[in-house]
């Protein structure tokens, strides 16, 4: 996974923006649960009076509550408002908000800071409270007396005129007695409790307490309503970078992984199955993607939400923190659980995905073989089995992850009862409020949901890290057949002699050398036929001269130079190949000759069509080189396969012509006329020619005889068939005594 770090680069700029959007989609998801408790809150329960420093208060009001406050509260208060009366210039601006203003002065509170009304909250809040606890004495009056700080008086009596009369440390006394229940309670709580006494005093003010709710909770609302808008754009816009990043990032990741393959050897190929590779390319990067996309949405979101809805949900409620310790350890529990169960199966699953390609991709190919064979039923099991091993290993990884979500779930409800519990005791002591309990439980949900996201990416990055390591597993590969650096370079106008020096190869892993020890030289404008029975090794000699595979030992030089020694490109463009089994590609004929070289003249595709014996049966088309050509070249014979696979070197006018058995598929006459066709019209190239038939090389001039890779004879027709015994065996056994002789 790290080892593909890199290809993250390019993509660290989105990735940075959508990290901070992600961050402001946490911030507005976290601020809504605060603003639905202020509504339970303030909203309902406190009529929309949100703290208990009135906006306006009557002067006879803040006579009556100044009495209970110290010197110093008193002053702080006062200053704190403004006392507007009818010639005051402002008098106009708030005589609409507060129509008591035109029977008496009004204190207007001052433009001041949050902070400030929350220090001036429980002084007002007190003061408030007694009033109306003094108020409240009046209410309770027996027979026409008052029970005053002990004392029987009248009930007519002013009170607060009395209350005015005494020293300052006797109505302390008062308005202890009055707060007495409040003491102990929280800032919160005296708010609270000072509501009802505030919401009389804007009625008294004129001021519409109803409206005062109800725009309260609108104004609220419309809050919650454009930040869950910036959270959705936000969500969106993460949507949006994600798939980008991810699909950006594995389409480079496709792009070099196919441009690694194809400077693979054969080498190569033979360590990765191709199975293996194709899985590698396609389900294994969109493995990757899939988990970027989410991991991106999720990998950075999860953490923010969960460290904040922590801090929030403390920040609504100490006393019931524990739940939440409660409902992590649970989760993290669970978590691990899962994750040692489900992880070793991950790996398990991409290998049974190859198996299960591998087995699909033979089938498609030797699908006639197959039927030839009447092998179905076996393949069928063999399909069977890789597709049984791979469901049942799904099936495995799938139960356990679906087990975890119905655990979850109750963990989840478990947490809100126990929140519901605890917190409805509390609300009923007065010392936790509805709405706080009901926002702690929204936080609650947060953080566990954030975990679950962390759990999901627990799973899934196991699974894309596997699938990351195959995929640089590949592109890791340092192909055995690369370019040197300080390469030479062939002369402009090459001649083409090729010349084999001690040369041995051994495929990789095998035990045994195949071509042992080869000298020889085939000339340019010469003819060099190699003969030898079936895995004399013949295929693999030729195929060392284009470094399919590099020789292990000894070296192949052209005029000279060392193969090695020259980039492949210039070393293969130098190359007419027509491998024993030709190979055509999807098209027309036309663009399979041209794949030679596409810049071909109608002219020259012409010729080597002609040279190739292949006009014939293309003219015969009705479309002629624009016949199709299906995937593969299904639809055409062997033996038309091989001539287009001629025609094809041929369009190249190389220097070196190699043909593998390529005459093999066509009738003696056609291989006769083409023959006669190649040697004028190959001129002074270099042909290295292999063959079965003795009569495709009768004419060479230079035959080598392989054996067990071997050479055992070389020479020209008369000269072998007089001294070589494997050469004579061979051609014994194909011509007649005449032709013999
Ligand atoms: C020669 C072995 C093969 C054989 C020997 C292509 C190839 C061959 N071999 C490998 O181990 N790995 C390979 O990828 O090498 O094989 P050849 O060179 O293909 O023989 P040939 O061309 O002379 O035979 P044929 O049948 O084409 O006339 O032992 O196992
Ligand atoms: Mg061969």
């Amino acid at each position: 996974m790290v080892k593909l770090a890199k290809y993250a680069k390019p993509f660290i700029m989105p990735l940075i923006v959508a990290i901070a959007l992600l961050f402001v989609q946490a911030m507005t998801d976290l601020a809504l649960p605060d603003y639905m408790s202020n509504i339970v809150n303030k909203g309902i329960q406190q009529n929309g009076i949100e703290n208990a420093v009135p906006s306006a208060i009557t002067q006879s009001k803040m006579n009556k509550l100044t009495l209970f406050m110290s010197e110093n509260d008193k002053k702080e208060v006062i200053d704190n408002y403004t006392l507007i009366n009818k010639d005051s210039s402002d008098y106009e601006k708030y005589v609409k908000d507060y129509p008591q203003l035109e029977k008496e002065s009004v204190y207007v509170l001052k433009d001041i800071s949050k902070s400030e009304i929350d220090k001036l909250n429980p002084t007002i809040g007190k003061a408030f409270l007694t009033v109306s606890g003094v108020d409240k004495m009046k209410s309770e009056a027996k027979n026409g007396k008052i029970n005053f700080n002990g004392q029987e008086i009248p009930s007519n009596t002013d009170l607060f005129a009395l209350l005015g009369k005494l020293s300052e440390e006797q109505r302390t006394k008062v308005s202890e007695q009055a707060n007495k229940k409040f003491e102990e309670l929280g800032d919160s709580m005296i708010v609270q409790a000072a509501i009802a006494p505030i919401k009389d005093e804007y009625k008294a003010l004129g001021v519409n307490t109803d409206k005062l709710q109800s725009s309260y909770i609108k104004r609220t609302g419309v809050t919650m309503l454009g930040i869950s808008l910036i959270g959705a754009v936000c969500t969106i816009l993460v949507g949006f970078l994600g798939a980008k990043i991810a699909a950006g990032l594995s389409r480079n990741l496709r792009r070099d992984v196919f441009t690694k393959v194809e400077s693979f050897s054969n080498t190569e190929f033979d360590k990765f199955s191709t199975a293996s590779l194709i899985t590698r390319t396609t389900n294994d990067i969109t493995q990757i993607q899939m988990v970027i996309n989410m991991s991106v949405r999720m990998v950075f979101y999860a953490p923010i939400m969960g460290v904040g809805g922590i801090l929030r949900a403390l920040q609504k409620s100490h006393s019931m923190s524990w739940i939440i310790a409660v409902a992590v350890i649970a989760l993290l529990g669970l978590i691990l659980i899962v994750f040692s169960i489900a992880l070793p199966k991950f790996k398990a699953i991409q290998k049974l995905i190859d198996r299960l390609n591998l087995v699909t991709r033979e089938n498609l190919s030797g699908m006639m073989v197959i039927r030839a064979f009447s092998t179905q039923k076996f393949e069928e099991q063999r399909f069977d089995k890789a597709n049984k091993d791979l469901t049942g290993t799904n099936l495995f990884v799938n139960r356990v992850m679906v087990s975890m979500m119905p655990i979850m779930m109750l963990i989840m409800n478990g947490i809100t009862l126990l929140i519901v519990w605890v917190g409805a005791h509390q609300v009923a002591q007065s010392s936790m409020q509805v709405g706080d309990m009901m926002a702690f439980m929204q936080y609650a949900m947060q953080i566990i949901f954030s975990f679950l996201m962390l759990s999901m990416m627990f799973i899934l990055i196991p699974r894309a890290s596997v699938a990351a390591d195959r995929v640089a597993e590949v592109l890791a590969v340092q192909p055995v057949i690369v370019d040197k650096k300080d390469s030479k370079h062939f002369e402009k106008e090459i001649q083409g002699t090729i010349e084999f020096k001690n040369v041995s190869f051994r495929y990789p892993g095998a035990e045994e050398d195949v071509i042992k020890d080869l000298n020889f030289k085939a000339l340019p404008g010469q003819t060099t036929a190699i003969i030898g029975s079936t895995g004399a090794g013949k295929t693999t000699l030729i195929n060392l001269v284009p470094r399919f595979y590099d020789v292990t030992d000894g070296q192949i030089l052209i005029d000279g130079i060392d193969i090695r020694e020259v980039p492949q490109k210039e070393l293969r463009d130098k190359i007419g190949y027509v491998p024993q089994k030709g190979s055509l590609f999807s098209g027309t004929i036309e663009s399979n000759l041209k794949y030679a070289d596409e810049n071909s003249s109608e002219e020259n595709i012409r010729r080597a069509a002609e040279i190739a014996q292949a006009i014939e049966f293309i003219s015969e088309r009705p479309e002629g080189f624009e016949t199709a050509i299906s995937q593969g070249g299904t639809n055409v014979s062997g033996g038309q396969k091989q001539r287009l696979s001629i025609a094809r070197a041929l369009v190249k006018r190389p220097e070196i012509y190699i043909f593998d058995d390529s005459f093999s598929a066509l009738d003696f006459k056609t291989d006769a006329a083409l023959r006669r066709a190649l040697k004028k019209n190959t001129g002074s190239s270099t042909v290295l020619l292999v063959a079965q038939r003795i009569s495709t090389i009768m004419n060479a001039e230079q035959i080598i005889v392989l054996d067990e890779g071997k050479i055992v004879g070389v020479g020209t027709h008369k000269e072998l068939i007089k001294n070589c015994a494997t050469y004579q065996e061979i051609a014994s056994s194909q011509l007649s005594k005449e032709e013999l002789a």
